[in-house]
């Protein structure tokens, strides 16, 4: 089944605002690479498997500012956001740069990982490990 750590940043990490710097997670248990058009092909086919049973897939990562940390997200609101399309690198890591850094504040990074048409994974049983990973981390001025 498929599992994910966020390598980068680490959970409570402070980084300076405004600085890029580079997302890294890594996914096992799914081949990494399948990924179509959300906006013409978003859930546009069921989850598929290669011959040895592992979901075809991508992921995303989201980040979203922390305004009340008693309180939901508003999902609608993101500070960043990108789908991880390409198959993973040497190190089995996916990664992205975030290229301008973020404004200083509390931040949520979570991943999303997902089957090729976007749809979130599909694994057969209901107890077990999260696919996904979390981190809270914090950005501070220079
Ligand atoms: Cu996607």
């Amino acid at each position: 089944m498929v599992s994910t750590v966020i390598r980068f940043p680490k959970n409570n990490d402070v980084l300076k605002e405004n600085t890029p710097f580079t997302i890294r997670t890594k996914t096992i248990n799914i081949v990494t690479g399948f990924f179509d058009d959300p906006l013409k092909q978003y859930y546009i086919f069921p989850q598929t498997l290669n011959s040895k049973g592992l979901i075809q897939g991508h992921s995303h990562v989201t980040v979203q500012k922390i305004q009340d940390e008693n309180e939901p997200l508003d999902p609608e609101i993101f500070a960043f956001f990108k789908g991880l399309n390409d198959p993973a690198d040497a190190n089995g890591e996916l990664t992205v740069l975030v290229d301008n850094g973020l404004p200083a504040g509390k931040y949520r990074l979570c991943t999303m990982v997902s089957s090729f048409a976007h749809q979130p994974v599909l694994m057969p049983v209901a107890q077990r490990g999260s696919q996904d990973d979390c981190v809270r981390f914090t950005v501070v001025k220079k």
